[in-house]
């Protein structure tokens, strides 16, 4: 085995995060400690339960799930050969990396967007920054309160899992999702493997490529599920392989583009003068 792995974890990945802070917006020096050490060590920590007011994420889970069914509606007339829901889409606006994945990056401009998604960065921000600063992964404070990248990733019901992948190779990037509905195994939680950001580039390839009923992947990943209330904060370094596992179908029935959703809202934290994959570097879907 090589050096570092599967021997982490010995961390807390999971925070509980009191009333008390949430009512204070405010995480005590105790978690931010405990919350920056799981960034640093394991790769990623959650913050849990609930962080963000639940009326925010009910109203940006409506809106997320209205966007991308307009989204997908364009898909299809913009590539009238393909199916949305089980070819791989590259656009500007919306991208499914996946063969039947049903898994929908939609790109949000953090910079311009209105609400609600600009309440639920501004209460993230809040929270994490101090957990970032504490971790000092980032450089300095600008890049803790920075959003270099924003979307929404949303899963259909019958999609199926990711591979484990990395979303960059470089130090200096955090990702920070907030679920807008419950996550759990009824429609597939993000799913990390626990110190793989500490990997080299061939380590990650070597444990990516890796079958999971594999016993040489079972040596070497620590895989934790990311199960998680709606609101609650999942921070991971993009070097840390992850994947959004599989949303199992609810009814015999294929529901197309009206599935049970589950939409994940994410923010970028990225260090000063990183410049990160651009995922959605595609043309334009037409109007
Ligand atoms: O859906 C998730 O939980 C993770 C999504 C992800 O990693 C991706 O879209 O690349």
């Amino acid at each position: 085995m090589a050096a570092g792995e599967n021997g982490a974890g010995k961390v807390e990945w999971r925070i509980r995060i009191t009333p008390e802070e949430v009512r204070a917006r405010e995480l005590t020096a105790c978690s931010i400690a405990r919350a920056g050490r799981s960034l640093r060590e394991n790769g990623c920590v959650l913050l849990a339960p609930a962080l963000v007011r639940h009326e925010l994420c009910v109203a940006a889970s409506e809106r997320a799930v209205a966007d991308l069914r307009l989204l997908l509606q364009r898909a299809a007339r913009t590539y009238p050969g393909r199916d949305p829901l089980r070819d791989r889409i590259y656009s500007a606006e919306l991208c499914n990396r996946t063969d039947h994945g049903r898994r929908y990056d939609v790109r949000i401009d953090a910079a311009l967007c209105g609400p609600p998604w600009r309440e639920i960065f501004d209460a993230a921000r809040e929270f994490t920054r101090p957990v970032l600063r504490e971790a000092a992964i980032l450089g300095d404070d600008a890049g803790a309160g920075r959003v270099y990248t924003a979307g929404c990733v949303t899963s259909l019901a019958g999609g199926v899992a990711q591979g484990f992948h990395r979303d960059g190779d470089e130090p200096g990037c955090v990702n920070v999702f907030c679920p807008l509905v419950n996550v759990d195994a009824a429609n597939g939680p993000t799913e990390l493997i626990v110190g793989s950001h500490l990997w080299s580039r061939q380590q990650a390839a070597e444990v990516a490529a890796l079958a999971e009923g594999d016993s040489a992947f079972a040596a070497r990943a620590r895989v934790v599920r990311a199960s998680a209330e709606r609101g609650a904060l999942l921070l991971f370094d993009f070097r840390t392989l992850h994947r959004g596992a599989r949303h199992p179908p609810t009814l015999e029935r294929d529901e197309g583009f009206d599935a049970p959703a589950r939409p994940v809202l994410y923010a970028v934290a990225a260090r000063p003068g990183v410049v990160a994959w651009d995922f959605f570097d595609h043309p334009s879907l037409s109007p």
